[in-house]
């Protein structure tokens, strides 16, 4: 994997870039859709590729190792053939969902016992156990094992956590190191930032991650409660840290203002249920600000969704016939307001990267923040 830097915003952190995987280069900043299943839910795979212009999904290691488990991934020659997306992936390695979506855990040095939120079943993620999973998953970048650690939470708790998120890395990158990947194409790991919302523990984070001198990193551990104003804080102190040549990848986030704001800040890689799961409710980003499309106001306006971002589900369908499935609950209103939030998001970031090229990123951001969460 290579990552070039194109450009640097002269006002902020901003930087525009080029990822390379085995499966194709994706311009940064990017947003990455959640596929956690080996689904972009509601949207298929020529959709995202043709009308959203997705450039990398995710998966989900807890999800997909329990159904439809690793046999069957493995016969199909990996999730790349079984879903029939041919550009990179990325897995989250089962550190967070395990802690969100099992019932009972237990969280050991060895590493998480917890029960299948589908039948009950008992199973084991170790560092190396998510390590082989995902080489049998396939995906172009594999995160680490780590724990999320739920905010707020008390200074004690988040150092011992820190400090076995790093021993846990240590075993992922020995087992990583040690072992081939299955499909013949390269497979990079991303080793995790945590420490909570403390400064102490966010600086000897990144500076462990920045040490392992992997070809990426991320930053896990916000987005899970925290002021916004905390996040920012955060993300700035571990990007001051982490190798300015390496791509920083954060976890789950976020709004449309939360990633305007972290791009200034120096993140290249964000991913959130947020455009998806708020669309299957209603609730539309666009390039005039937020819309509930369920609301009543709607049902006679016969403009389409949003014409600025020239997809085909945004000018295509108008807003009253899109409220009209939503409140008949007809499948294709899911299906809709998916496509258009995700065609969204991939707008927001090839704006921002578009501005960060021209240097007038710091001069664009404000008002669109503002632009952008305003309510319709
Ligand atoms: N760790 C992992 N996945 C994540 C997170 C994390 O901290 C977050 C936090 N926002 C989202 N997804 N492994």
């Amino acid at each position: 994997m290579t990552f070039d830097l194109l450009a640097q915003d002269p006002g902020t952190k901003a930087r525009a870039g080029l990822l390379t995987t085995a499966h194709g280069t994706i311009e940064t900043p990017i947003f990455m859709p959640v596929g956690t299943a080996g689904s972009v839910k509601a949207v298929g795979q020529r959709e995202l590729k043709n009308d959203v212009q997705a450039q990398i999904i995710l998966g989900n290691t807890y999800h997909l190792y329990l159904r439809p488990g690793l046999e069957v991934l493995e016969a199909a020659g990996g999730l790349h053939k079984f879903n029939g997306w041919d550009r990179p992936i990325l897995t989250d390695s089962g550190g967070y969902q395990v802690f969100s979506l099992s019932g009972t855990r237990k969280i050991k040095e060895e590493g998480v016992t917890f029960r299948s939120h589908i039948d009950g079943s008992k199973h084991l993620f170790s560092p190396e156990g998510v390590m082989d999973i995902q080489r049998r998953i396939g995906a172009d970048i594999i995160m680490a094992f780590d724990e999320c650690t739920p905010w707020p939470c008390e200074y004690d708790y988040a150092r011992r956590s820190l400090d076995m998120t790093h021993r846990w890395l240590k075993r992922c990158i020995e087992r990583l190191d040690t072992t081939e990947p299955l499909y013949g194409y390269e497979q990079t790991l991303f080793p995790i930032v945590q420490g909570s919302t403390f400064k102490d523990l966010r600086v000897q984070s990144a500076e462990f991650i920045a040490e392992q001198g992997r070809a990426g990193n991320a930053i896990g551990g916000l987005s899970v409660g925290e002021p916004a104003e905390l996040m920012y804080e955060m993300t700035e102190l571990v990007c001051d840290i982490l190798p300015p040549d390496k791509p920083r990848y954060l976890m789950g986030v976020g709004t449309p203002a939360n990633i305007l704001e972290n791009i200034a800040l120096g993140v290249d890689m964000f991913d959130c249920v947020l455009p998806t799961r708020n669309a299957r409710n209603g609730m539309l980003f666009t390039t005039q600000g937020i819309i509930n499309v369920t609301n009543k106001k709607w049902a006679d306006d016969f403009s389409p969704i949003d014409e600025t971002l020239g997809g085909y589900a945004s000018t295509f369908y108008t807003k009253a016939y899109l409220r009209h499935l939503m409140q008949a609950k007809e499948m294709l209103g899911a299906q809709i307001a998916s496509m258009h939030n995700l065609t969204f998001y991939l707008w927001l970031v090839k704006e921002a990267r578009k501005q960060i090229i021209a240097g007038t990123f710091a001069q664009w951001k404000p008002g669109m923040v503002e632009k952008l969460m305003r309510r319709l």
